[in-house]
């Protein structure tokens, strides 16, 4: 039965019960599933439907936000001409950031993953979604209506997209070309969306290299207060 809390209405929400060492099972496969995750530059052409990445982007969508404003528009984008017009655009500021924007040291840190300016997933992956982070949005008379927490909001919403991206067999690569304002400009966004990530998304390439890195132990990553 709904109840009403300050004048609003609440539904009954139950969590599914699960033994104690059957939660142990479930964090651990979860763990070792998502350890399998690698960002994947080299795509297959082949075709994911529509209705796939329409379902990535419900599950992204899912995420906690500031106020539940949902301060995301995630843009799918599969035509080929657009999506053409997007990697000459993103290696026109990537040639520019590799050549001069990006420090001495930042390329360093890059080497091992030997990435370049350029982009051929661009035109390459099925699809590329790129996550727009909305500042505010706009009511139906144009007023501002401030959003909160987006910049955390948006990046919980693209990391659970990520992962569903991974749970389908599916590959991506977090895209940040920078400045990315030209995606607003080729998908013709309104002034309250920026882009924040782009992912190309689709089947990857037959075969694949990824560098050999490691991930931190646990110590490395937290601290525990018992
Ligand atoms: N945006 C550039 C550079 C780049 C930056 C970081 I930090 C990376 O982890 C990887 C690449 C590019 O996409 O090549």
């Amino acid at each position: 039965m709904p109840k009403i809390i300050k004048g609003f209405e609440h539904i009954p929400y139950k969590v599914e019960a699960i033994e104690e060492t059957e939660v142990l099972e479930r964090t651990k496969l979860y763990y070792q599933h998502l350890d399998q995750r690698r960002s994947i530059r080299t795509f297959s052409d082949k075709a994911v439907p529509k209705e796939v990445i329409e379902n990535l982007i419900l599950a992204a969508s899912t995420a906690p936000s500031g106020a539940h404003k949902q301060p995301w528009n995630f843009c799918a984008i599969s035509n080929p001409a657009l999506k053409s017009k997007i990697r000459e655009a993103a290696e026109a500021e990537e040639r520019e950031s590799y050549e001069s924007r990006m420090s001495d040291r930042w390329k360093k840190d890059l080497e091992p993953i030997a990435t370049d300016a350029n982009k051929p997933f661009l035109e390459v992956a099925p699809w590329l979604v790129v996550a727009f982070k909305k500042i505010y949005d706009l009511d139906e008379s144009g007023n501002k209506q401030t959003n909160y927490y987006v910049n955390e909001s948006v990046g919980i919403a693209c990391g659970m997209f990520i992962t569903a991206v991974h749970k389908a067999g599916l590959v991506t690569l977090t895209h940040t070309p920078s400045p990315m304002n030209f995606l607003s400009k080729i998908l013709e966004r309104p002034v309250n969306e920026k882009a924040y990530i782009l992912f190309p998304v689709g089947y990857p390439s037959e075969e694949v290299f990824v560098p050999n890195l490691k991930r931190k132990s646990l110590d490395k990553v937290s601290c525990f207060y018992e």
